[in-house]
């Protein structure tokens, strides 16, 4: 069995949540925070079968999609230390995922 840990955009978890449960994948949802932009997102943990796991990303891959922001997390110091927001343009990717080994696996 494989753990998978995937972060994900919080508008792709709903659906991608529903994909997954319709084909039978069994999952935890936390509410988490990007450490870059400070802002929320979606961290999936799924035990899958190792025979399944291509399925899973399979979907994950459809469901999550990249898109651009703009933050003005960066601040620019001007003389007389006053602070300038620099809009900034990141992209944020569909899904970044974690694949760990587990050793045991149980449910009581
Ligand atoms: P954040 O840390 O909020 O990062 C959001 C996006 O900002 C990243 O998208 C990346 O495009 C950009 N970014 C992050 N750090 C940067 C930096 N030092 N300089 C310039 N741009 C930067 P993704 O790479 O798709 O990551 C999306 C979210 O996945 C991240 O949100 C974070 O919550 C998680 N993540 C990504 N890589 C991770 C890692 N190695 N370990 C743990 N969590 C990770």
């Amino acid at each position: 069995m494989k753990l998978l840990i995937a972060i994900v955009q919080d508008e792709d978890a709903h659906m991608l949540m529903d994909d997954l449960s319709e084909n039978g994948f069994r999952m935890t949802k936390l509410a988490s925070t990007g450490g870059f932009l400070k802002a929320g997102n979606t961290t999936l943990l799924l035990g899958i079968d190792e025979d399944r796991v291509d399925e899973a990303l399979r979907i994950i891959e459809e469901d999550c999609k990249s898109r651009k922001t703009t933050t003005t997390l960066l601040n620019v110091t001007m003389p007389g230390e006053a602070y300038v927001p620099l809009p900034m343009e990141v992209q944020i990717g569909g899904a970044t995922i974690f694949m760990l080994d587990v050793e045991k696996f149980i449910r009581i």
